[in-house]
């Protein structure tokens, strides 16, 4: 038997769970080699990325190599060491419930900041739409798509409002982050029922290993649409990114630049173009986003680049 392509889709310590449309779910373990030389980095491979592997003597399959990523997304842990969640995503979904808990909005321009520089497309999902009046619903809509972002509300208490986002979600890899109780694993329950499942051949803990909380889990549906949840993700830091670049970010205020003198020198002094720009045109709520984006940029603990959302390569959406 030859190689053949996957995507990994759990990782359980030193073991592999990976996905191919034909072969279905395998587990696999590294190459001898791809092991050593990887010794340094606790997850060399994660959740996302494309791999070849071929079988192997026994029932386990063995990773050969790893294609080029095409993006992924990182975070810093409380030990301070970076660890990439994901990769080769089209796009984030930004869960934002209406209620218990009500998620802030300070929260979503944040995710928003750090998604911009993924160059990874966000769509905002508020979540628990049930809970909350309709006038309720479209004023919180609105002041985001107002600004360009896709957004929906969703509840799963209701089917019909998931038959538009089942569209969006469609032959898409689509990683789920928001704070803990916003609905994320319901939701990816919901759809997972819906869709014709295919079956793991791990679950949860296994003699194999644990799978750690910290890990991303992809779930492979119909149509190649695959959900990613990540359990121990509350939110990416904005702090590796500059003033410019938060300015950048901010959609109400493209093309605010090109009347500056020198691009981007934001100092937002007496005579600033940047500032007046900002308020004419952002809402009270966007601009106490942005100050305190702004606010936390001072702090002295600032981190690299490297710590946080990473830059992608490809185009920006
Ligand atoms: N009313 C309502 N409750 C929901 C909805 N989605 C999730 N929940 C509840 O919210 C709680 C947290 O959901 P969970 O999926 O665990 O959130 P996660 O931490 O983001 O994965 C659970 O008690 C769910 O039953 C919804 O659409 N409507
Ligand atoms: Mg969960």
């Amino acid at each position: 038997m030859g190689k053949e392509q996957f995507t990994i889709a759990r990782i359980f310590g030193a073991y592999y769970e990976l996905y191919s449309e034909k072969t279905s779910y395998v587990l696999a373990v590294l190459k001898g080699k791809l092991r050593l030389k990887n010794s340094e980095d606790r997850h060399p491979f994660v959740v996302g990325d494309e791999v070849y592997a071929e079988a192997g003597p026994g029932e386990e399959w063995v990773i050969l190599s790893k294609e080029d990523r095409k993006n992924f997304l990182t975070r810093k842990s409380d030990h301070g060491d970076t660890h990439v969640l994901c990769a080769n995503l089209d796009q984030v979904a930004i869960l934002a419930s209406y209620k218990d808990p009500e998620t802030k909005d300070g929260f979503i321009d944040r995710l928003l900041v750090a998604s911009y520089h993924t160059r990874i497309k966000p769509l905002i999902l508020f979540t628990k739409s049930d809970l909350v009046p309709e006038e309720i619903k479209s004023l919180k809509e609105n002041s985001y798509r107002n600004l360009g972002y896709e957004v929906m509300s969703i509840s799963v208490e209701n089917e019909s409002s998931l038959e538009p986002l089942w569209d969006v979600l469609r032959g898409k890899r689509t990683f789920l982050c928001g704070n803990s109780g916003v609905g994320k694993s319901t939701l990816l329950n919901h759809l997972t029922k819906k869709s014709v499942q295919k079956t793991n051949q791990i679950s949860g803990t296994t003699r194999k290993g644990k799978h750690t909380t910290t890990n991303s889990l992809a779930v492979f549906l119909e149509e190649n649409t695959v959900i990613i949840d990540s359990p121990g993700v509350k939110e990416w830091g904005i702090l590796h990114l500059t003033k410019q670049e938060l300015l950048e970010s901010f959609p109400e205020l493209q093309g605010a630049q090109e009347k500056c003198e020198s691009s981007y020198c934001c100092d937002l002094g007496p005579q600033c173009n940047m500032l007046s720009h900002f308020e004419e045109n952002l809402t009270e709520s966007r601009k106490k986003s942005l100050e305190s984006m702004f606010e936390s940029l001072e702090k002295p603990h600032r981190v690299t680049r490297r710590d946080h959302w990473s830059r992608a390569v490809t185009k920006r959406y």
